[in-house]
């Protein structure tokens, strides 16, 4: 599509070219999305800038129910902070007694669309969400789990791992919700990690048309690990082994719980979930999220930036498993006691248009989703959406890495049929909820850019030495948003040295690069330390490294992210035999399959180049900048520091490299 052709499409929108050519159009919104929006006075921006400590306890007191309000708003010694000291709430009440309290039992939370065709979706009231999630608590007490401790939910996108969530919250149980493509490795990482007592899993689930034995990866998971008891849910009904006195199903369970069970009180600040994720190292890390920070932070931001009013339809695409999960496809929406959908399977599974066809059947009007799907989208061409009526729809959100100009552009007409604004949130496992974005009833939509930090936080692009620069580093200004981690578990060396040391405790460090951009937007361009994003998905290269470098045939390795067309960036590992092993295809394939099964399928090699030698400076660091640059053909640049600067001709041919020397 030209861009003129759609610029005149797009009339209700004033716009024009600002000086950056990538950024040539920029879009505002129409009169009508202001009539409706609940923010359409940019005013807000300066307003809460004045006192955000104040913006943030207006905005905690009015979109929660507190049990008993705080007595201090916000406490920092940093690199410490607290919300709401001395505040008591239960996030469960908010998100689901709470409403039927204000008469809207009736109202649909979730609709669950399963992925075989054949099955009905299912749709689940409030007053159906509290009954299982009171059961459900109850089955948690009943097991041993007491407030504070951890339980591990390893569950496919079902209504389950909503409710098990919740009832962990009730309790005052800590969930760590695990992927469920990792594999059991992975699983039993965070399990151990976390000391869960409490599995939740289910026997298996459909994963385009194929069935996936979880239950199997359960069993190799918890193997070894403090978790005592495993609750199964039964949802593809494949056969699995259940051990005595350590497994139960969870519709028996469920069947003769009682059906009520007084919500905890919790303090403020006390721990509501881990969510494991990838740094710089080869273990993940325990993210640690609070209750009354976060459920401040995702009650606002979901109403705010979705946009989200009592007759919307609001379907976030991302996994449990995720962050993206967790605060839209859970709390978010059923704080603001929205109706939300969730689907069990793969975008294109059984056809192509799998997506379009359920925003058309269930009148989805808000629809957020990340741009590798967008781009997987684009080059599956613009002839399925145009067969479905997609006029529900009203706005489009976009996460989980930076969306290029093209895929931007498809979306934004082929999907929002040019009446859409798109909101580009930016935000990380870390900080909880999203935090810069644009807002619907304010803009600007810009391609490739994010937007300006969500009322009452600050984020600026600084260089090394932490003075403002046009491009440079993503930071966030004090005061933190109340959303933010408040650690790492058992790893505060680490919580310290990952966001924290880099500007000696002032400012927290994202990891991202940036660049400013007009009107007050940041454009956020993507990590600038060893994390990737593989269709969306983190990973750290570390920790593939490490997982290679536990095959029997490896000595050393080195994973480097390759630019992808539709994924973003796909892993390419480069790896040295040990001694007396000899390279060959089939080696490379199953160093493939190994990665695949150790830490999941999304995290398999694209390549494998089985080599002699990697570039390593003097003090016998890899030069991670020269492979990268072998993968990409850009300019190999200086090799003057290297140990072993012979190696790099011999890695150019055998990637094959074109570029320029
Ligand atoms: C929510 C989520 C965090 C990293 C983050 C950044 C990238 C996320 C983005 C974006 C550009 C956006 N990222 N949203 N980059 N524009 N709108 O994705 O959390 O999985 O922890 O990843 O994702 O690099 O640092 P998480």
């Amino acid at each position: 599509m030209g861009a003129e052709k759609l610029k005149s499409r797009v009339d209700f929108v004033q716009k024009w070219v600002v000086e950056d050519p990538k950024e040539k159009y920029v879009w505002w919104p129409s009169e009508e999305m202001k009539r409706r929006a609940w923010v359409s006075d940019p005013s807000i921006y300066e307003r809460a800038a004045k006192d955000p400590v104040a913006f943030w306890g207006k905005l905690a007191a009015e979109g929660l129910e507190w049990f008993k309000k705080w007595d201090t708003t916000y406490v920092e010694n940093p690199p410490y902070f607290k919300w709401f000291v001395g505040g008591k709430l239960n996030i469960c009440y908010n998100a689901v007694d709470r409403h039927l309290k204000a008469g809207k039992g009736d109202k649909v939370a979730i609709i669950w669309v399963p992925e075989p065709i054949e099955e009905s979706p299912r749709k689940i009231t409030y007053k159906e969400l509290h009954d299982q999630v009171n059961r459900f608590a109850n089955v948690l007490k009943s097991l041993g789990v007491k407030r504070g401790d951890r339980v591990g939910i390893y569950l496919p996108l079902i209504p389950e791992v909503q409710i098990a969530m919740l009832a962990c919250a009730r309790i005052g149980a800590v969930h760590s919700v695990v992927f469920s493509a990792f594999s059991s490795d992975s699983l039993r990482v965070r399990l151990e990690d976390a000391g869960a007592k409490v599995l939740v899993t289910a026997d298996g689930y459909y994963r385009r048309g194929k069935l996936v034995d979880l239950k199997a990866s359960a069993d190799e998971g918890v193997k070894g690990t403090s978790v005592e008891k495993v609750v199964v849910v039964k949802r593809a009904g494949n056969e699995v082994n259940m051990v005595e006195g350590r497994d139960r199903w969870w519709h028996e369970l469920m069947e003769k719980a009682e059906p009520s069970c007084e919500p905890e009180v919790m303090d403020a600040e006390d721990m509501l979930y881990l969510l494991y994720t990838s740094g710089t190292t080869g273990r993940p890390k325990g993210v640690i999220h609070t209750t009354g920070g976060y459920a401040t932070q995702v009650y606002w931001t979901t109403k705010w930036v979705f946009d989200l009013h009592d007759d919307d339809l609001f379907w976030c695409t991302s996994d449990i498993g995720w962050v993206t999960g967790h605060s839209y496809a859970c709390y978010g929406p059923l704080l603001n006691g929205i109706s939300m959908l969730i689907y069990e399977g793969s975008p294109d599974y059984p056809t192509p248009d799998r997506w379009w066809e359920i925003i058309e059947q269930h009148k989805v009007t808000v629809f957020y989703t990340a741009p590798t799907a967008i781009r997987m989208f684009v080059g599956l061409g613009e002839a399925l959406p145009k067969k479905h009526n997609l006029s529900s729809l009203r706005l489009l959100g976009t996460v989980g890495e930076p969306i290029d100009m093209e895929a931007w552009l498809w979306y934004f007409n082929n999907i929002g049929g040019g009446r859409c604004p798109i909101t580009d949130t930016w935000w990380q496992t870390e900080t909880g909820g999203t935090l810069i974005m644009s807002l619907p009833g304010v803009g600007p939509f810009m391609p490739t850019v994010a937007g300006r930090s969500f009322p009452g936080t600050r984020h600026e692009v600084m260089d090394e030495d932490g003075s403002p620069t046009p491009v440079g580093y993503l930071v966030q200004l004090s005061p933190f948003g109340p959303g933010m981690l408040r650690g790492l578990y058992k790893a505060d060396d680490k919580y310290r040295e990952t966001y924290w040391s880099r500007y000696r405790n002032q400012f927290y460090f994202t990891g991202d690069g940036a660049r400013r951009a007009s009107h007050g937007c940041i454009r956020v361009t993507g990590r600038v330390d060893d994390v990737m994003k593989v269709a969306g998905h983190r990973l750290s290269t570390a920790e593939l490294e490490d997982a290679m470098n536990r095959h029997a045939a490896v000595s050393e390795s080195a994973v480097i992210p390759k630019p992808h067309p539709i994924k973003g960036e796909t892993p390419v590992a480069y790896v040295i035999l040990k001694k007396g092993v000899a390279p060959s295809d089939e080696l490379a394939k199953e160093l493939v399959a190994h990665i695949g099964k150790v830490v999941g399928p999304i995290a398999k090699p694209e390549q494998v180049f089985i080599v002699e030698e990697l570039p390593k400076t003097r003090s016998g660091k890899i030069m991670r900048r020269i492979l990268k640059a072998l993968l990409t053909n850009d300019p190999i640049g200086d090799t003057s520091t290297l140990f072993n600067p012979e190696s790099v001709e011999s890695l150019k041919k055998k990637v094959g490299y074109t570029g320029p020397g």
